[in-house]
């Protein structure tokens, strides 16, 4: 089907009349997309069958990656891509007229997946199965992803995102394999042949239907299976208010929660994370038991990591299995549970650690939190055997405190590693935020610093540059990335940095094109493209970037004399939906770049342009095009950042604080290939002991400061004065928490350094060149293998044709 081009031609015009009962002549692009999708499925099919059996007759341990959210982006390229064949299907749709890349752009965009955290668990999977790693990922299968961001007269507003309206070619429903997931209820409580029995009475029961999708490796026969779970009704009974019983079950998947910063403590979210965990465990166990007899051997076989603390019901929901139904001791079932589960914690604002009341808990989840409350317990005299009569010590550790179950400190104690995800991110939980829990576990505490996968990030995204590379250092570092150094003995050759240079204008050329499309904005290409995309947070301080822009307008309008290198400032950021402040944000930016790039002479300087509805699909527009990259949180704040390690791949030069990877990032090519600037980490936790900064002084001191605060306020953006008070608020009233204002001038000041630096064309590219260099050590390969050996205890397998 894929052999030769011909072949791939003849097969797809048969496929696109039999699955679609048209002519080529009518058929639609969504047509083509199906039909090209399903013969990619198809030809997956026999690898995966064959992945399955290899995993089930070597009977090697195996790792199950439980996330809440898999931020995946489209699938059809990234396959076509990691299977070897995308230059045959390419070439044989041209012949047929059509570009495979509008057939690409088809697929939805599944944003299973707020940010980060998503993103990271969707590269994982793809380094497993590159590192023929027999590692699954289970997760939940939302009907609708992360709102789709529309912006209307400068403010967001949210749309439900529809990703399986037009279906999904890549999942496989398997309704053999659903299991029962209980709510509600009470447990009741017995003797059985003298020892304890639990049995859970009067619950309302949910039936999880998993839908399988494959993960295919680069170039590897490997392809592992992400799981995704859908809440169905498990039985209608006669007594029973069935549409009611039917909407509150299928409520379960319906969204994803659209928050990643705030825990809302919302019953329903609690739902969904049992859901995962009990559906994913009982899957996990009776695979289990199809090929070992002794579930006393679990951990050995096994190894069960929870992303966050999202799916930390993972412990007593495996001691309910264990102990209820295996019907093992407490003591075999903990020793067994602590040994299979691990966990990574991905951040330390207060704000951001899940905690919830007993009283939605408890009637919810009868069993589960009985189980809690005896881990708590045995917890709890553990640490009053160390520390006799600390009662504030042990208060504070303790699992249940004040009406609240805390899951970081369940996730803590029910598992045997537990990981940071970048140096300083990991040094903090060691040393402050989880300080006693270190204390009481040294050795379960490490470092796992994140990576991105190169295969999307640069291959799929950025073929041009990848062809360059692989003209000049040959094609072995897409197997191992870590090769990429081998670039940096090139860099100071002028025909690699033209011809380097020569890609970066392309990519801003296909950049600024969708902008001119989407915005109406004509960006100058010989600008510095300057790009912050993220989720919109206090604490990544686009403000700062803001504050920063202001600044060099009033600049540029008050004094005819200044020159400064020409920017165009790119922002893309989602905000949470009920994150008042955030969408302020939102709404500065847009009255900005109304401002600016309405203003005849500023325009020719710098431009401001928000991208709407930033997802994974965009981003990959997005990073290739990036001379700058604005990495800009409180130090301290952003446990790693993975958009820093894209941009790096993509050859642009970070602005950053000495934050999350940004640091490692630095070390890497070290400290005259990066922009750092900003008060350091300990800096920063200082100020909040000692509560010495006063956001105010700023405001006297610095006249830039005060101009553009009085701006926000003084009707000079809008005709309601009152619109972004609450922004101006935040900075002096509230004594402007993320040090904006503190680390105002040392960012102008770097920010110039930018400038002058960019002029230098022949350094700025020799530097952009370092960067591309040095990025696979943030290759996650890196990452899964540090995983694979220091956590999971699993080898690879190579599964062959
Ligand atoms: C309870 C609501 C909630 C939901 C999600 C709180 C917190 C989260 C995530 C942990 C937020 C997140 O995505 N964190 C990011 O994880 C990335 C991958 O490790 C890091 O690179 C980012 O620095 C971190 O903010």
């Amino acid at each position: 089907m894929f052999s030769s081009k011909d072949s791939f031609k003849d097969s797809f015009l048969k496929r696109l009349e039999s699955m679609c009962g048209k002519g080529f002549e009518e058929a639609t692009k969504r047509d083509q997309y199906h039909t090209l999708g399903n013969m990619v499925r198809e030809y997956i099919s026999s690898k995966w069958i064959e992945t399955n059996e290899l995993y089930r007759s070597e009977n090697k341990k195996q790792v199950y990656y439980l996330s809440i959210e898999f931020l995946l982006g489209r699938l059809l390229g990234q396959n076509l891509l990691n299977l070897g064949i995308k230059e045959v299907v390419e070439e044989g749709l041209n012949e047929l007229n059509i570009s495979l890349k509008e057939i690409e752009e088809c697929e939805s965009d599944p944003a299973l997946g707020n940010g980060g955290l998503g993103r990271l668990a969707a590269c994982f999977l793809d380094s497993l199965a590159t590192l023929n790693l027999p590692g699954h990922g289970y997760g939940i299968r939302y009907k609708h992803g992360l709102f789709d961001q529309k912006i209307v007269d400068g403010y967001q507003v949210e749309l439900p995102e529809q990703w399986l309206r037009h279906g999904n070619v890549w999942e496989v429903r398997k309704p053999d394999e659903a299991v029962e997931i209980s709510f509600w209820g009470r447990i009741e409580t017995g003797v059985d042949d003298g020892t304890l029995s639990f049995r859970h009475v009067a619950d309302q029961k949910v039936l999880a239907v998993p839908y399988d999708m494959p993960v295919v490796g680069y170039r590897v026969d490997t392809v592992n299976t992400l799981r995704l779970w859908n809440a169905e009704p498990a039985s209608f009974g006669p007594n029973q208010d069935v549409l009611s019983y039917k909407r509150e079950t299928e409520a379960i998947t319906d969204f994803l929660y659209p928050d990643d910063t705030h825990d809302e403590g919302k019953i329903l979210r609690l739902k969904q994370q049992y859901f995962l965990v009990s559906s994913s465990l009982q899957s996990i166990i009776k695979s289990y038991k199809k090929e070992n007899s002794n579930i006393r051997d679990l951990h050995h076989y096994v190894a069960i990591h929870i992303n966050d603390t999202h799916p930390a019901m993972a412990v007593p929901e495996l001691m309910r299995i264990l102990m209820d139904q295996e019907d093992l001791s407490w003591e075999d079932a903990w020793h067994i549970t602590t040994n299979t589960v691990s966990y990574t914690n991905h951040t330390i604002l207060a704000e951001a650690l899940e905690k919830w009341p007993i009283y939605l808990f408890k009637p919810l989840l009868p069993r589960i939190y009985m189980i809690i409350e005896e881990i708590n317990e045995r917890f709890c005299a553990e640490l009053w055997d160390r520390y006799p009569g600390e009662w504030e010590r042990i208060e504070h550790m303790a699992i249940i405190a004040h009406g609240l179950v805390k899951m970081a400190h369940l996730a803590i104690v029910g598992s045997n590693s537990i990981n940071g995800v970048a140096k300083i991110h990991s040094d903090i939980l060691k040393n402050r935020e989880m300080k006693s829990f270190y204390e009481v576990y040294p050795t379960k505490f490490n470092n796992k610093t994140n990576g991105i996968t190169h295969r999307r990030w640069l291959l799929k995204a950025n073929p041009e540059l990848t062809s360059l590379i692989n003209d000049t250092i040959g094609e072995d570092w897409i197997k191992q990335p870590e090769k990429l150094i081998d670039l940096k003995r090139h860099v100071y050759h002028p025909e690699l940095k033209e011809r380097f240079a020569q890609v970066k204008r392309k990519r801003k050329e296909i950049l600024a094109k969708k902008i001119a499309d989407k915005n109406g904005i004509q960006v100058d290409i010989d600008s510095i493209f300057d790009v912050q995309v993220k989720r919109l947070h206090a604490y990544k301080r686009q403000l700062l970037n803001v504050l920063h822009i202001m600044y060099l307008y009033n600049r540029l309008k008050e004094d005819a004399n200044y020159s400064i290198q020409p920017r165009t400032f790119i922002f893309g950021a989602k905000a949470s939906p009920t994150y008042y402040y955030a969408k302020k944000i939102i709404k500065l930016i847009h009255s900005l770049a109304e401002k600016v790039n309405n203003d005849p002479r500023v325009s020719q300087t710098i431009k401001v342009v928000f991208m709407e509805n930033y997802r994974v699909s965009l981003a990959e527009d997005i990073f290739p095009a990036a001379d700058v990259s604005e990495q800009i949180s409180t130090a301290s704040k952003e446990a790693s950042g993975t958009g820093n390690m894209k941009f790096m791949m993509n050859g642009a030069l970070t602005v950053g604080t000495l934050d999350g990877a940004n640091i490692e990032i630095m070390e890497e090519i070290g400290e005259g290939n990066i922009f750092t600037f900003g008060l350091t980490a300990p800096e920063v936790l200082k100020y909040e002991e000692n509560g010495r900064y006063r956001s105010m002084e700023y405001y006297h001191h610095d006249l830039r400061i005060r101009q553009v605060i009085d701006q926000l306020t003084n009707g000079f953006f809008s005709e309601d004065e009152g619109e972004f008070e609450a922004i101006a608020d935040s900075l002096l009233v509230q004594n402007d928490q993320y040090f904006v204002l503190r680390d105002f001038a040392s960012y102008i000041d770097i920010q110039e350094k930018v400038g002058t630096a960019y002029q230098d064309r022949g350094k700025w590219l020799e530097q952009a060149l370092i960067n591309v260099a040095h990025s696979g050590y943030f290759s996650s390969d890196r990452t899964i293998q540090n995983y694979a050996d220091g956590i999971w205890n699993i080898e690879s397998i190579g599964v062959k044709m």
